[in-house]
């Protein structure tokens, strides 16, 4: 032990009390140990005294009854702009916000192992859909793509027009995309992206940054655990806000403010819908020059979603920020009020439900992390053994943090907003395991799950069709959902209308691929994919069929393109039993294969393909 591992070691024991980790520990142990703490010191602000410094004023807060909003004088609902699809200014929200998004940096937080949700794998790697099978990942890349070919397209026309003053603003070329993974999610991500040619992208258009653990503790001094497995400090995850950290210590916000950019969009993994509601978000944002723009949508009281809520100070001031929903209550009933009594005619809590999407201002954003270092307010959240609350805990616990909470760093001249979207067109992740959404589904909240994720992705494109042909006049007939029902979760599935962001990423898009006089019939049971600049002059399905367009071509289906065939169908999977697993004919080899697929088996269904029509358009 060199003299700056001892004094360290002597801080830890006298300073910190950490004694109880090196008791009876060899040397080589007491080294070891040394090394994970000064590793530590990389991955947060001020190392390990930083770190149980918070932890303890954290704790003792937490047993006071106090909360990061307890200084709060009142907790009101706060002022949404709304963006409903049928409101008049929707197409204007994100005629400004198209534009925007042109010059945004993407950061995907996919560290989560998605342990609620009990698939072996990434979250990201799961396919929306299973008609196209385009993952998560993918999906969330061709949208970014489809940006930065608009940006780049605007950039070369105002070029050909204006070769002088708009040279000098020239539009990055690429959208940089930076995915916060974990140790539970790095490898696989990077594997993924590798084989997948990183989706379309460039290599060096996407950083991956890992964010690490944080020392677990066992008790109310924070005193550090040691993990049985392999006698090092137990770690445990810090949190979603460790995005922020990230960023900071990458130093890249400053990098992409010089590259020109302007925003920088936080996005979650598993909500698909969440690209189709961005241009209108960002929209917003610009229409109001807000600093940051979260996107709400309605929820249920006590729904396991956090709900934004307007906090007053005796100073004046307020903040608009999200409150997790296990404290939601306590903290409206210690102001005289409860989250059930706070409830519109459709039976929703008037306090919005955070999607995690959040646009925030570059410029800002890069001004609070390099005055905070990218640390947001934490938070502990301990279970005790006993009900005094006193002593050990149940299990270990740590230091956490959630990424929406950067709300809480801006200041007063900040204008902190948030968008109410409806559910149906905004949010619907991927989050629960069959049997907690098939409970959900009982008691009338979201499943949250991969049937009712992949329902209404298809529902959604459904309804942006159907709004944009009668915004251009057509006549169109969309066919109704059907409650359907897999492995004891019902949900209505419609037809399933894929449209890729090539086709359009916003109603004036998909409108301007509609011809007036067209008319539009899609039978309920009908499938039907949309990809590149495919114009449609008229169609009668009743089966499925995927039209497309290669990249560079403007392609027209036929007038009055009528097609029936027997389509797509979802199958129940087969359960296996042991005599399946020994299958005698062809038919059982099949449900076998399939039964085993894990991203079907969180489904319970698989995409039967018994007849379909594919048109692929020319010049
Ligand atoms: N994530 C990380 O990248 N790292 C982590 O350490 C943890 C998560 P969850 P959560 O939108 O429905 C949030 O676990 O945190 C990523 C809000 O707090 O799915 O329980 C993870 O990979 C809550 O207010 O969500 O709840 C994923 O992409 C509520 O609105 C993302 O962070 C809820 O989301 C979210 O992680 C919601």
């Amino acid at each position: 032990i060199d003299d700056s591992q001892r004094q360290l070691l002597n801080a830890l024991c006298e300073e910190l009390e950490q004694g109880h980790l090196f008791e009876d520990l060899s040397a080589s142990s007491v080294l070891s140990l040394l090394n994970q703490i000064r590793k530590f010191e990389n991955d947060y602000p001020g190392g390990i005294f930083s770190y149980l410094r918070t932890a303890r004023r954290l704790l003792s807060s937490f047993l006071g009854g106090e909360s990061l909003d307890s200084e709060a004088t009142s907790v009101t609902i706060p002022d949404c702009v709304r963006a409903y699809l049928e409101h008049p200014d929707y197409v204007k929200y994100e005629e400004i916000g198209l534009p925007g998004l042109t010059r945004c940096a993407f950061v995907l937080v996919a560290g989560g192992l998605g342990e609620r949700l009990g698939y072996p794998g990434i979250k990201i790697g799961i396919p929306v859909e299973i008609t196209t099978e385009t993952t998560y990942i993918e999906h969330f890349i061709s949208f970014i793509l489809e940006y930065q070919r608009l940006g780049n397209e605007r950039t070369s026309s105002h070029e050909a027009n204006d070769s002088t003053s708009l040279r000098s603003q020239k539009l990055p070329m690429k959208l940089p995309l930076l995915i916060m993974t974990s140790e539970d999610t790095h490898y696989e991500t990077a594997k993924l992206l590798e084989e997948k040619n990183y989706f379309g992208m460039d290599s060096d258009q996407i950083i991956l940054a890992k964010q690490e653990k944080v020392p677990a503790f066992c008790d109310t001094q924070a005193r550090l655990c040691i993990d049985p497995k392999d006698s090092s400090i137990l770690m445990k995850p810090h949190g979603h806000g460790d995005v922020h950290l990230l960023l900071n210590k990458l130093g890249i916000t400053q990098k992409w403010l010089n590259q020109g950019l302007e925003h920088v969009v936080l996005f979650q993994d598993t909500n698909a819908l969440a690209f189709r509601a961005l241009p209108a978000l960002l929209g917003v944002s610009l229409m109001n020059d807000f600093t940051m723009n979260s996107l709400v949508v309605p929820r249920k009281p006590m729904e396991a979603v956090g709900a934004i809520c307007k906090f007053s100070y005796p100073d004046g001031s307020t903040t608009t920020v999200n409150v997790e929903y296990n404290i939601l209550d306590t903290l409206l009933r210690s102001t005289g009020k409860s989250e059930a009594e706070d409830i519109d005619e459709d039976g929703n809590s008037k306090f919005p439900g955070n999607s995690n999407l959040l646009v925030l201002k570059l410029s800002r954003y890069s001004e609070i992390l390099a005055k905070t270092g990218g640390i947001v307010p934490e938070f502990v959240n301990p279970k005790f053994k006993n009900a005094e609350k006193k002593g050990s805990f149940k299990s270990p616990t740590r230091v956490e943090s959630m990424m929406q909470d950067i709300a809480r760093l801006f200041g007063a001249s900040d204008k902190i907003g948030c968008t109410l979207f409806e559910r149906s067109n905004a949010f619907s992740p991927l989050k629960n395991n069959v049997a907690d959404a098939s409970i959900k589904s009982k008691s009338g909240l979201a499943p949250e799950s991969a049937f009712s994720a992949e329902a209404d992705f298809y529902a959604n494109g459904g309804r942006l069709l159907k709004f944009a042909a009668e915004r251009k006049g057509c006549n169109i007939k969309i066919g109704a959902a059907n409650l359907e029902t897999f492995l004891g979760i019902s949900y209505p599935l419609g037809p399933r209308i894929v449209l890729k962001p090539s086709f359009g990423v916003t109603i004036g898009q998909i409108a301007e691929k509609l011809s007036a006089s067209s008319r539009i019939s899609i039978s309920s049971s009908s499938t039907l994919v949309l990809d590149g600049n495919v114009h449609i002059n008229g169609l009668n399905l009743d089966g499925a069929l995927t039209v497309s367009a290669p990249k560079g071509v403007v392609g027209h289906l036929e007038e009055d393109c009528y097609i029936q065939n027997k389509g797509y169908e979802f199958s129940p999977l087969k359960v296996m039993s042991s005599d399946i697993s020994k299958p005698s004919e062809d038919e059982d080899a099949d449900e076998s294969k399939y039964s085993n697929l894990s991203y079907l088996k969180i489904r319970g269904y698989r995409l039967k393909c018994l007849d379909h029509h594919e048109v692929l358009l020319r010049k």
